[in-house]
């Protein structure tokens, strides 16, 4: 045996010193670069990345059986944008994409995880739920060169072989955007939902109302948005979602594991409706204090904490039970918020029990901000909070965490950032402060990035002000806090660049991140004007 090796190396030599030394040149066949390993985010709970290639063929196949159909239509869609051929198959085992659901799986993968294989046999993705297989393929997704979410590839895509196994920490995982004060319709929360989507994002926080405009058509209160939806805060944009959009855009979301979350907030904030239907206001405006504004004019300031229902008038029920069974008849999610911020009211207990009875009338959970949890609501109540300094009055509440001095993402990216809040920290809020989250509470079931938009009047604006806290806020709602470090998490965001670029996102260029050369730098800010003016 040992003969016939030495033999055939000897052979070997010979050959190579021969086609060396003569005229005809072996080409040695072309070894397949080996991909880095993709900067994913948020970072898995488990990763083993092999030291091997998957080259992704020009005819392939996916399988799928179970609820995996979305699925596979998602992947169909990535591998058509690089530019191969796809052919879909609803049966198991077959393919070179395998893409499996089984609800048994929930026990070791979760509600939300899934399990990725890409070995010399192709793909293999399972989960338990559509969820899982979703959020199987935005990692894959994320695995493809960034110009796929631009443009269709010209090259071949080469995956790195690896087994992932990932599920979240937390079930909320959300942002909120203030559509009150500026409005941001359809096209924009679109967009936005595709970007929570592709960081594993699930819940979207609309605040709906507020003293400087109301954003959701009321069928039953039409001038809610005739009279309330042409308001804004100066200079914002006016507007509000039809029914029709409003459900557009829920099916969208689901479509994508996401689920919108309504507020309407009251009692407080509430001047929008109260110049819609000043019977809703007290005689001589005694609920308006100072009177910034009264009925019919708009209130385009920015103060907080001066408007609120007639608590004494019991027709703000008839108002509050009608504008809840509505939102309730038309929001496909669990939940529905009713605000409860920054008011003081002799009544304002009695207000929050009795919204907080209505909400559950009508089948929903009640979320409020934290300030309700003063009054006796219901243990079902989730408490979303923003300061952390109201002492529940009903024990084990569950809380949506959305500390002002870590995820208020209308503040500053960066001390003296211009047309930002800084009432909770002067020198805002930096991408480490969102990401240095941390919490072993039991209570807390996530997180929640908000903007507030009075000084936030543009897509570019609130682009910038998102992205890319927000992918920190990402993280920290889904990767557990022993598996985050800052500076390795600062690398990947870098890495993150081109990809954000190809989106066209206006993110923040976050000092002491490498974001990548910039091929095209966007117009910045180019609908904007400038609050001085
Ligand atoms: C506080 S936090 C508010 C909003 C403002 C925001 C500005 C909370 C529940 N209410 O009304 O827009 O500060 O940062």
């Amino acid at each position: 045996m040992k003969n016939i090796f030495k033999s055939f190396s000897l052979f070997l030599i010979a050959t190579m010193v021969l086609s060396c030394g003569g005229t005809e040149q072996v080409e040695a066949p072309q070894a397949t670069a080996l991909p880095e390993e993709p900067a994913l985010i948020p970072l898995p709970a488990q990763v083993s990345w092999e030291s091997k290639a998957y080259v992704i063929p020009q005819q392939n196949t996916i399988c799928y059986t179970g609820e995996g159909k979305e699925a596979s239509q998602w992947l169909e869609a990535l591998l058509s944008k690089a530019g191969v051929t796809v052919a879909t198959q609803a049966s198991g085992d077959c393919g070179n994409w395998k893409i499996e659901q089984d609800a048994s799986l929930e026990g070791t993968l979760g509600e939300e995880g899934y399990q990725l294989s890409i070995t010399d046999d192709g793909v293999l993705l399972k989960a338990a739920s559509q969820a899982g297989l979703f959020y199987g393929i935005q990692t894959l997704r994320q695995m493809f060169p960034p110009e796929i979410e631009k443009q269709q590839l010209e090259s071949q895509v080469v995956l790195r072989q690896a087994l992932i196994e990932d599920q979240p920490e937390f079930a909320w995982r959300g942002t909120m955007v203030d559509v009150a004060r500026s409005f941001f319709g359809l096209d924009y929360l679109k967009r936005h939902v595709d970007r929570m989507a592709m960081y594993k994002m699930n819940r979207l926080h609309l605040h709906l109302s507020d003293d400087q405009g109301w954003r959701i058509e009321i069928k039953g209160w039409p001038k809610l948005t005739e009279v309330g939806g042409k308001a804004s805060v100066r200079r914002g944009r006016a507007g509000f979602l039809t029914q029709e959009e409003y459900k557009d855009l829920q099916d969208y979301a689901l479509a994508r594991n996401i689920i919108i979350i309504p507020e309407i907030d009251m009692p407080g904030h509430i001047y929008a409706a109260l110049m819609s239907y000043p019977e809703l206001n007290c005689d001589d405006y005694t609920n308006l204090t100072p009177k910034r504004a009264t009925p019919p004019e708009m209130f385009q300031d920015y103060n907080v904490g001066w408007s609120k229902f007639c608590l004494e008038n019991p027709e703000i029920y008839e108002f509050v039970n009608d504008v809840i069974g509505e939102m309730a008849e038309i929001t496909k999610g669990p939940w529905i918020h009713i605000g409860g911020d920054e008011i003081e009211d002799p009544r304002y207990k009695e207000f929050v029990v009795k919204a907080d009875s209505i909400v559950q009338t009508y089948g929903k959970t009640t979320i409020g901000w934290e300030e309700v949890t003063k009054a006796e609501v219901s243990s079902s109540l989730i408490s979303q909070r923003w300061h952390g300094k109201v002492e529940s009055v009903v024990k084990d509440i569950k809380t949506i965490h959305s500390l002002c001095s870590q995820l208020y993402l209308d503040h500053a990216n960066i001390p003296g950032q211009e047309n930002t809040n800084n009432w909770c920290k002067k020198d805002g809020v930096s991408l480490e402060d969102t990401y240095s989250f941390n919490s072993d509470d039991p209570n807390v079931i996530g997180v929640e990035a908000a903007v507030w938009s009075e000084f936030v009047l543009s897509d570019e604006m609130l682009d910038n002000r998102f992205w890319p806290r927000a992918i920190a806020a990402a993280e920290i709602g889904w990767t557990s806090g022993e598996k985050r470090n800052y500076d390795e998490f600062k690398q990947r965001l870098g890495k993150h660049g081109d990809r954000l670029r190809a989106l066209d996102i206006n993110f923040y260029r976050t000092p002491g991140v490498d974001w990548g050369t910039e091929k095209a730098v966007p117009g910045i800010f180019s609908n904007f004007i400038p609050l001085s003016e």
